[in-house]
């Protein structure tokens, strides 16, 4: 059996020596009370690499955006967001089977933004027939386009056409800091243009478990409220939170040797017969390619890198998707690539 390579996601990421030490070593308490030391520090920290005023440490993404939402919209708002947005794809409809909120899709373009002219007449006038737009959710990295950015100029305009319309922004800033750094940019300087964001301990930042969601002191506390419905209010967390502080401090500056290890995976993925990649969108830890070769789809040339060792990801007709991290080295990219270029040249078995 050859060794695996797994660029199936940047979430398959392991705990790190230091963050083992960190979580057998911290100081808890009952985070129900408010009194677990650990999980306070580690809020404070992601309030202030956010630029925000409060932040709460939630379970996953997927209960930071759900509770996002929630906390800024009432039952029956509608939520614009893009069509191919992490909340609308895989988030099992959350905050309509628990908010009673309305999802309206708007279309993307291939970078991940949402074109303002499309933001704009997705928003509802008052009239007596229709849900209430209750708030603009924006993606930085986008993971469906292929873990793009949206620059922070992109995010003024959206800022200024909520304003008009008093609209709040919440940003699924899963991988904000990818994004920043690839736009050579403090994570607050992305986060400011939204009223709320939503960020990732547990994708390239390696940590076990958690997410964070960050905003105005009275918004977070109705975003507590909303983490305790949800049953995602957690006892002596602590000791998962210990892992978040280590992420935040010592794996942030690391993300560039996943980007660049994602250009070599890319380009090299570009130059195979049979392959296309669309390099354009190549800007962080992500890359999606396809076969041109007309005898494969990109279920079955997914699988037949999966029976390789080659972990990726099937996400749709047009999109294999390989996701650089932390267990993953430049000698596994080599690799990959070698195994990918021979399972290519061969074609699909007959
Ligand atoms: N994304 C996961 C899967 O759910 C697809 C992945 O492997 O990329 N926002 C964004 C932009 C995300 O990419 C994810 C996770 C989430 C939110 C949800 O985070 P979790 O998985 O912690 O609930």
């Amino acid at each position: 059996m050859k060794r695996r390579i797994d660029l199936r996601s940047d979430t398959v990421t392991l705990p790190t020596e230091s963050m083992r030490r960190a979580m057998y070593e911290a100081e808890v308490g009952d985070d129900v009370w408010g009194e677990d030391p650990t999980v306070k520090r580690l809020q404070e920290m992601a309030a202030e690499r956010m630029g925000k005023e409060a932040a709460l440490f939630v379970a996953s993404g997927t209960m930071g955006n759900l509770v996002s939402l929630l906390a800024h919209c009432k039952r029956g708002d509608e939520v614009i967001m893009g069509s191919e947005c992490h909340i609308f794809h895989y988030e099992v409809g959350a905050a309509g089977v628990f908010g009673g909120l309305v999802y309206r899709t708007v279309p993307t373009t291939r970078f991940g933004e949402l074109p303002l002219e499309e933001i704009a007449a997705a928003v509802r006038p008052p009239n007596v027939h229709f849900p209430p737009s209750g708030l603009i959710c924006l993606e930085n990295t986008h993971n469906r386009c292929g873990g793009t950015v949206i620059t922070p100029q992109y995010m003024a305009q959206v800022r200024e056409l909520a304003d008009q319309h008093h609209l709040p922004i919440h940003l699924d800033g899963a991988r904000i800091f990818n994004a920043a750094l690839a736009l050579g940019v403090e994570a607050r300087d992305i986060a400011r243009y939204a009223d709320s964001v939503m960020f990732c301990l547990s994708k390239g930042l390696s940590a076990p478990v958690g997410s964070l969601v960050c905003g105005p002191s009275e918004w977070v506390q109705r975003a507590h409220r909303m983490r305790k419905m949800v049953g995602g209010a957690m006892r002596q967390v602590g000791v998962i939170a210990a892992a978040g502080i280590v992420a935040l401090t010592e794996m942030v500056e690391r993300l560039a040797e996943d980007h660049d290890n994602a250009r070599v995976l890319a380009e090299g993925l570009a130059s195979l017969p049979g392959l296309a990649v669309d390099l354009e969108t190549v800007q962080t830890n992500m890359v999606m390619f396809y076969p041109t070769d007309p005898r494969w789809t990109t279920e079955t040339l997914n699988a037949a890198l999966n029976a390789e060792g080659i972990l990726t990801s099937y996400l749709g007709r047009t999109k294999i998707r390989a996701v650089t991290h932390y267990g993953i080295t430049r000698e596994d990219i080599d690799e990959a690539l070698t195994r990918i270029a021979d399972v290519v040249r061969k074609g699909p078995a007959a």
